[in-house]
């Protein structure tokens, strides 16, 4: 199989290529990936003379470098996006332009080219859950996005089912809560903490921190989209989602701290971001029965293996910190 990966130099993406070319000997994967301020081709070092694998610079908002990308394509696994709620406060019509006409032109290309087409959605799509209750996101909840980032992938997802429906494209999404682990990059809350923390700084807790995510190792993440590539059924959505049992962040930064030896005196409240969701946690009982995925990891070690990364690669991260900082000042 050739797979377009869209997005590829970016956090999971990167993931799932190492993932997928260890796994799948015999496929290769063409990496399309625009390298914004969130690609980062040092994910893919070890992998670049691989003759598996290709890499093209450019942007999936541009039906010619998609149309070149796409050439003998058997299957596209579109990651590429732009992904920081806080940026997307900030600058929310980036998000629209990739997130959601990008979405459109890959959609095209792979109608004219009969392509398998694999969307990565977020939980974030549903909304918020209040914080004292067992409710979970399932499939059948309605979309009720609230930031920038959340409504610009909701758009992408119901494009994606509209192919579905009315050209008939051989589609599946996959809607995954928030993912930690390797090669993110340090925008993000847990990366974010950990190399604030290896460079003297204190760990930023929006508002109460008491925010509830649903966190998921990326590898699990990468395994549900394998799963429902291979066996997920046609036109089908599919919730992925963690076993954290509802740690908020004050929680989370607490396991960070101890992990790292370190106490609570590292922690700095800061100024909540605007129209903060409570709480996601997701239902994933869809995939599990149907296709025998569930998260294997446990939670506490992938955490602690994800700080041992970061202090063992400093020199990926360095570089990128200054930049992912530089949004809050
Ligand atoms: P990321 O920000 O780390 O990577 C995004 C990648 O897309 C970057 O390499 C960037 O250069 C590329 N890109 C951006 N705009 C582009 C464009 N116009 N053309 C081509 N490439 C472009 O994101 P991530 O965290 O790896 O997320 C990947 C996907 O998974 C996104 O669609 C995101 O919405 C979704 N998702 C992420 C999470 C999470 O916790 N990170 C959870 C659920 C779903
Ligand atoms: O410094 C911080 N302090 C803090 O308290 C940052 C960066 C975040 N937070 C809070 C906000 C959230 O409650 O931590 C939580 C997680 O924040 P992010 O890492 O920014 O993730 P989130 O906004 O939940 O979205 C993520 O998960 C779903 C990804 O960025 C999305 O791409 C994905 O769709």
């Amino acid at each position: 199989m050739k797979i377009l990966v869209t997005g590829g130099a970016g956090f999971i993406g990167s993931n799932f290529i190492h993932y997928w070319l260890a796994k799948y000997p015999a496929d290769s994967i063409v990496n399309l990936d625009l390298l914004t301020y969130a690609g980062h081709l040092s994910s893919l070092s070890d992998i670049e003379n691989d003759p598996r694998y290709s890499f093209i610079q450019g942007d999936i908002t541009d039906a010619v470098t998609v149309e070149k990308a796409i050439t003998g394509v058997d299957l596209i696994v579109h990651f590429a996006a732009e992904s920081h709620v806080d940026r997307s406060i900030l600058d929310p019509l980036v998000f629209v332009r990739t997130n959601v006409l990008g979405t459109q032109i890959l959609l095209e290309a792979a109608r004219k080219h009969s392509v398998r087409f694999h969307h990565v959605g977020t939980d974030e799509v549903f909304g918020a859950l209040p914080l004292e209750s067992d409710l979970k996101f399932t499939e059948s909840t309605p979309y009720d996005p609230r930031s920038p980032y959340s409504a610009s992938k909701a758009a992408s997802d119901h494009l994606v089912r509209a192919y579905f429906h009315t050209f008939g494209l051989p589609i599946t999404i996959t809607n995954c809560s928030n993912n930690f682990g390797p090669f993110q990059d340090p925008e993000k809350f847990i990366s974010r903490m950990i190399t604030n923390l290896l460079t003297g700084q204190k760990v930023k807790v929006y508002g109460d921190g008491k925010y509830v995510r649903d966190w998921l190792f990326v590898e699990d993440h990468c395994r549900a989209i394998d799963e429902v590539v291979h066996r997920g059924q046609v036109g089908e959505t599919y919730l992925v989602g963690g076993l954290t049992e509802d740690f908020n962040n004050l929680e989370i930064t607490r396991k960070v701290l101890q992990i790292m030896g370190k106490d609570d005196s590292e922690i700095e409240f800061v100024t909540d971001r605007p129209g903060h969701d409570r709480r996601y946690a997701v239902d994933w009982s869809k995939i599990q029965r149907e296709l025998g995925w569930e998260p294997t990891k446990d939670f506490d070690a992938c955490l602690k293996a994800t700080v041992d990364w970061y202090q063992a690669h400093e020199d990926w991260w360095k570089p990128l910190k200054a930049q992912s900082e530089a949004i809050y000042k």
